[in-house]
């Protein structure tokens, strides 16, 4: 049950039964107490099997491509990401490949002043272009990073998907080994549908990482268990508040302590 009401769903509920009771049995354990514990060991393993944090490599620059369902996080996270990437000593460029929603460029802009960044934008501009127009320029100034926002879109909008696939194309035409990291947001609260959205992603575009965000709230977050077991797919950081410092890096052992207490 508390699995289940976690989001680890049936699959890999079934499973961290299966060797718990493995466990239960080689060892001859007695003490009920003790199941938890054993429970929360098997999960950590699973989870160890996307514990990868992400590695800006020398590439430069180093383009990361943000795609996700509507309000899943994305344009917020871009902000969250420049801090932590910044204090590494990485140059950072931002750009708003969100043409779609009105106030997306303003948005991102109020992340860019707070971390002092600039934030490529066009006027109606065709979202290809201005990532393109963006990745030219931090190669021109030889920066290190480029966070790539993209508007909001759901797996059954085919037209959507299609464009975003040709987003990264562009971007490949700039830098021929960008976008180095394609990164799945997902909203935490998603529930087992987030399957869906991993799978629909990555056959677009090849998802090399993930986030999961808004971990402060109601939601277990047990659907990472889930990605692990039937999608495995690098969970780079955890969202878990609305403010820039609010990111952490995946860790599995820290999130099953606060997933099962
Ligand atoms: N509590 C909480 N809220 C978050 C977190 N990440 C983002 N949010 C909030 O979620 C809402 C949507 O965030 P955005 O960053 O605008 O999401 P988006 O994916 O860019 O949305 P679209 O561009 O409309 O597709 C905002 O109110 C954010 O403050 C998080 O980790 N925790
Ligand atoms: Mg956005």
């Amino acid at each position: 049950m508390i699995l289940l009401t976690a989001d680890v769903g049936i699959s890999a509920t079934s499973m961290l039964i299966e060797k718990t009771k493995e466990t239960v049995k080689q060892e001859k354990i007695s003490d009920p107490l003790e199941l938890k514990k054993i429970l929360k060991n098997h999960l950590v393993d699973l989870l160890k099997k996307i514990e990868h944090p992400l590695t800006i490599t020398d590439s430069r620059p180093f383009v990361i491509m943000i795609v996700g369902v509507n309000g899943a996080g994305k344009t917020t996270t871009i902000g969250k990401l420049t801090k932590i990437f910044q204090s590494q000593k990485k140059q950072v460029l931002i750009a708003a490949g969100d043409t779609f929603r009105a106030a997306a460029v303003e948005q991102l802009s109020i992340w860019g002043e707070r971390n002092n960044t600039q934030v490529i934008a066009q006027q109606n501009g065709d979202p290809s272009a201005v990532i393109f127009d963006a990745v030219n320029s931090a190669k021109s100034k030889n920066l290190d990073v480029v966070l790539a926002d993209t508007a909001g879109r759901l797996p059954t909008q085919k037209n959507l998907i299609d464009e975003i696939t040709k987003i990264k194309r562009v971007i490949g035409k700039c830098h021929s080994e960008a976008p180095q990291e394609v990164m799945l947001v997902i909203d935490a609260n998603t529930g087992q549908n987030a399957i869906n959205q991993l799978k629909i992603f990555n056959d677009a575009l090849n998802v090399t990482g993930l986030i999961i965000t808004k971990l402060d709230g109601t939601a277990k977050g047990g659907i990472v268990a889930a990605i692990a077991k039937d999608h495995p797919t690098p969970l780079r950081y955890v969202g878990v508040g609305e403010k820039i410092d609010d990111l952490r890096v995946f860790n599995a052992k820290e999130y099953v302590e606060a997933m099962i207490k």
